[in-house]
């Protein structure tokens, strides 16, 4: 049983495109969207447009704290199934990529280990405005830093995509923790692959523009609490928050 999880801030133009994607995704059965810091009417939008569509494995919180990973956890709070998606809400990648993720994360017999599944968006079919090119840079960097640091080969540290069990965010201590380390929680997520025995994957999918509003995420500050939380890993040698 899966549970999709869907951060919204400032959304509200891409709601339409992100609610006809979930109605094409079948394998979900909880799917729970957070909206959370817009200064636009995504809450009311998505509130408005989920009472017309009834759809009875969706529903809407808003969110208490601040930040895209205190968004994910208030999502992983509320889930009631054993394994994580997460999806952004502004639909830059097509649902038959989200899909493809999806199935190959179910793909494991249960014999063998769990999986941890990720997009990489870094690949020659990503539109040419997708991703500005200081961003790329920078993610190549933590690609690499998170390599050498928690030893995950992954090309695309920062993608929003990912599918995991929710088992690895079971300690609520260290979830706390981390949020104070990394606002986004995507290389805090990469960093609990190993102590949990996870078998990692990258999916190749097609990253495009966004097709309405801009982005949520300051990339300096972003930047520089990312580095301060690759700096933690290092200074404690081993994947684990203390
Ligand atoms: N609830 C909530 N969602 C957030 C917050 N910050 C970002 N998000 C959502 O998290 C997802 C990723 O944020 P984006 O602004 O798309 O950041 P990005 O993908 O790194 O940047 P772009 O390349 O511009 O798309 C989007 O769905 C946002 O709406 C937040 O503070 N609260
Ligand atoms: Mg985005």
């Amino acid at each position: 049983m899966l549970t999709l999880l869907i951060p919204c801030r400032n959304e509200s133009g891409n709601i339409e495109n992100l609610l006809l994607s979930i109605q094409k995704i079948h394998t979900v059965q909880e799917v729970i969207i957070i909206e959370g810091g817009s200064t636009d009417n995504t809450y009311e939008v998505l509130a408005s447009e989920l009472e017309k569509l009834a759809d009875s494995r969706i529903s809407l919180i808003r969110q208490q704290g601040k930040g895209k990973f205190d968004a994910v956890l208030e999502g992983v709070q509320a889930s009631t199934t054993d394994h994580i998606a997460i999806w952004d809400g502004d639909m830059t990648i097509d649902y038959n990529d989200q899909n493809n993720l999806i199935d190959f994360y179910f793909q494991s017999s249960p014999l063998e280990q769990a999986r941890f599944v990720t997009a990489n968006r870094l690949n020659p079919q990503m539109s040419d405005s997708a991703m500005r090119p200081l961003n790329k840079i920078g993610n190549m960097l933590f690609a690499f830093a998170t390599k050498r640091i928690a030893k995950i080969d992954v090309p695309d540290a920062l993608a929003g995509s990912k599918i995991f069990p929710k088992k690895i965010l079971q300690d609520e201590g260290m979830c706390k923790r981390a949020l104070k380390l990394d606002p986004f929680g995507d290389l805090f997520l990469l960093s609990q692959i190993r102590p949990n025995g996870l078998r990692f994957s990258s999916i190749n999918c097609e990253y495009k523009s966004r097709s309405w509003g801009t982005t949520n995420i300051r990339r300096w500050s972003g930047g520089l609490a990312m580095s301060r939380f690759l700096l933690h890993l290092t200074l404690h040698k081993c994947n684990k928050i203390s």
